[in-house]
């Protein structure tokens, strides 16, 4: 049997499913998608061949709190107490005192929109979600070229003569692309990374460029600055498809390669050798991820990287320009599935710790949280927790599993995986869209989205009648409202073509979304948003008491926190040996991490593989892999970047000595 992983990653795997007697005996790709081409990662071959549809994994039941807070203890209840406990208590509130909780648990279209539709209806004050993954580079694409111009196919990266892996990883997370590149490799491409790491794919490469973490703003400036100063830059382009040009270049001329290099900690040599390699080869292309937008220059930083394909003439090419995220290529609005805009209180989903911890006006009194484990992700780990343990407050979880934040519920609901309903997955990598479907029954009693917030919307009388009613009438009302022969080809398991064509190429046959079709060099809109001004570089935040940049990249073991649980390696934080030596540290050492919010503690790994000056622990841990419960998130800040009001992971600065 086929389905699709619609977890939130690049690639919206195809997956066969091996069943014998009715239980599944093996799940692996998909031979014949075009994407997974037969393999799936590492995670989803341990989560979907291991102990995810084992129900002692799984959360089978409802469960009400039978202990203090935080402790885990808990007594099985029926669905109808839980949905009557929930309907009784949410009808007595303002709607503006639930807040409802959610990020991206699944991405599949149904059980991410669909409960919108009932806390919308409710009333009740909406996270920011996006703020905690890729809103500041979202912002900057969407004025730069508009509503998202619909993309660069990445799998043309075979196409490609210059392949520039931007602040991404995809050996860990968006694996399918990397024998694409390899690919282009084998016909001579030059490969450049650019990441304070050495990834898999930067070992491989012509040339690293092991920036601070937060410095790639001043980079992209400098290569810039060589493309208009050399004559490299595109004069025809600029002058018929952009705008902004002439202010980009101003901002971009202060920023020499030397000037570059000594903010950005690399040397102006190497900075040079990729600005005429980039100026030079044709076609290339800058596959641009979310690792460069994590901090106070994120949306800056974004749009400028963004920038440098139109000034470097890079487009119009099969195999030139920018991937970021094809999400929005198939044009699905959210009111298909009646999830209109809020108009209502919204809080930016990095401040969950401040609204929940301290007081909001009015204060919350109920917490809804499902499709997303803030314990585990939400930056000021120690603030949330405080706010999840505050008594007046009433939290009702509804995942697969018992999170961490499921350990403070006072109701947890328990739900299905994708392997067990009916729903529609987008890749935000690769230009895809295909079915899920269930392959197995339903895990114990657990319930999909749309089941539990269709009952929820009729036990309030929220459902007007209005619009579809239910996952399948639902589903079947957004697969009508495809055009062309897209629903056919669902309906049929084959990948459908978006309306502008397979394999797009950029000012071809997609263009930008903005008013007048241009790329916007220097958005007006961006530059009154950025605090310091757009393409000004705001310092790195480090002090003498906490000068290491803590960065918390994606791992091959988790998707964010989802399979957290699954393996439990003991996690060691990564030091470059400089640092190590500095501090008297030995491999294997047990260390404490340290800043002014909190303190993790874990073994230390010594390893050539980050730059001096950073350390690096992996993101979505659970709070069991430390050994004080304690994770990235406890030392991220809640500051937000320049652009977007987007997540400063990677802004943490910390100390580490020897644990005692
Ligand atoms: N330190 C650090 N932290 C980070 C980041 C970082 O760079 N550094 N990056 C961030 C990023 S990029 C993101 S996107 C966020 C993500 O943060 P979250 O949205 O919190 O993502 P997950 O941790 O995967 O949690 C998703 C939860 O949803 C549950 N779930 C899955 N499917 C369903 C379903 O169908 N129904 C229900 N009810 N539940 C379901 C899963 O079991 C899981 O517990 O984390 C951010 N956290
Ligand atoms: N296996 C796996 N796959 C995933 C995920 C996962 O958690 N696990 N998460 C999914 C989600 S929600 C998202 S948003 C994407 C994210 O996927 P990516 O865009 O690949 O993002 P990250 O893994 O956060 O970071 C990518 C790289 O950026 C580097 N980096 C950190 N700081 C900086 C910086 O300041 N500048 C530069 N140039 N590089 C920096 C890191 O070292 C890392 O190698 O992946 C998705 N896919
Ligand atoms: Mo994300």
């Amino acid at each position: 049997m086929l389905t699709t992983c619609p977890r939130d990653c690049y690639d919206a795997c195809g997956i066969a499913v091996v069943k014998r007697n009715g239980a599944v005996r093996h799940v692996r790709g998909d031979p014949a998608h075009p994407v997974s081409r037969g393999k799936l990662c590492r995670k989803c071959s341990i989560g979907y061949n291991g102990a995810y549809l084992d129900p002692q994994a799984r959360l089978t039941r409802p469960l009400r709190r039978a202990g203090a807070k935080g402790e885990g203890a808990f007594e099985q209840v029926s669905w109808d107490e839980a949905v009557g406990e929930i309907a009784e208590r949410l009808r007595r509130l303002d709607g503006h005192t639930v807040l409802n909780a959610h990020y991206t648990g699944t991405f599949a279209l149904l059980s991410y929109f669909f409960p919108l539709r009932f806390f919308h209806r409710l009333g009740a004050t909406e996270v920011d979600p996006d703020t905690i993954c890729n809103k500041a580079g979202h912002v900057a694409l969407e004025y730069v070229y508009g509503t998202s111009m619909d993309g660069f196919d990445p799998l043309t990266a075979r196409d490609s003569a210059c392949v520039v892996v931007w602040g991404a990883n995809p050996s860990a997370s968006g694996l399918h692309l990397v024998p694409y590149i390899q690919e282009a490799r084998k016909k001579g491409a030059r490969l450049v990374v650019v990441d304070p790491r050495v990834t898999p794919l930067a070992r491989q490469a012509d040339l690293h460029l092991p920036l601070k973490p937060g410095s790639d703003l001043v980079v992209a400036l400098a290569v810039h600055r060589h493309l208009f100063e050399t004559g490299a830059a595109d004069a025809a382009f600029l002058e018929t498809q952009t705008r902004g040009a002439a202010e980009l270049r101003a901002r971009a001329s202060e920023w020499t390669f030397e000037r570059a290099a000594s903010v950005a900690g690399i040397q102006a040599a190497t900075i040079r050798e990729f600005a005429e390699m980039y100026a030079s080869a044709s076609p290339a292309l800058i596959r641009c991820g979310w690792g460069l937008e994590r901090n106070r220059n994120g949306g800056s930083a974004v749009a400028a990287v963004l920038a440098l394909p139109a000034v470097g003439g890079k487009f119009k090419v099969r195999g030139g320009g920018y991937a970021l995220s094809n999400s929005a290529a198939w044009g699905i609005e959210r009111t298909w599935i009646g999830a209109d805009e809020p108009d209502t209180r919204v809080v930016n989903m990095n401040h969950l710790g401040r609204v929940l911890a301290a007081d909001a006006d009015p204060p919350l009194k109920v917490l809804f949280v499902y499709n997303c484990n803030p314990v585990a992700t939400v930056p000021h780990q120690n603030l949330i927790i405080e706010g999840l343990a505050r008594e007046d407050l009433f939290t009702i979880v509804f995942d697969q599993v018992l999170t961490d934040t499921a350990a403070y519920a006072d109701l947890v609901l328990p739900a299905t995986t994708f392997l067990e309903t009916y729903d529609l997955a987008r890749a935000y990598g690769p230009i895809a869209l295909q079915m899920v479907q269930p392959v197995v029954d339903a895990v114990g009693e657990s319930r999909s989205n749309p089941e539990v917030f269709g009952q929820l919307l009729a036990a309030l009388d929220l459902d007007e009648g209005e619009g579809p009613q239910g996952e399948l009438e639902t589903l079947l009302d957004v697969l009508n409202q495809l055009p062309g022969d897209i629903a056919e080809d669902l309906r049929n398991q084959r990948m459908p073509v978006p309306s502008f064509g397979a394999a797009p190429v950029q000012f071809v046959d997609v263009f930008p979304r903005t008013p007048d079709g241009k790329a916007d060099l220097f958005p007006e809109a961006l530059a009154r948003e950025s605090a310091a001004g757009l393409y000004q570089f705001l310092p790195d935040p480090g002090t003498d008491r906490y000068p290491l940049a803590l960065i918390s990249p994606s791992s091959d073991r988790t998707i964010n926190s989802t399979l957290g649980e699954l393996s439990r390696p003991e996690v060691a934080l990564v030091m470059h040996p400089i640092d190590s030596q500095a501090r008297g540290l030995e491999e294997g050492a047990s260390v404490r991490i340290f800043n002014e919010r909190g303190d993790v503690r874990c073994k230390l790994s010594i390893e050539p593989t980050v730059r001096p000056g950073t350390v690096v622990l992996p993101k979505g841990l659970w709070r069991a892999s430390t050994l004080n419960r304690s994770t990235a998130t406890a030392l991220a800040p809640d500051t937000l970047s320049d652009v977007g009001e987007g997540a400063c992971f990677n802004d943490a600065r910390v100390q580490v000595e020897r644990s005692q």
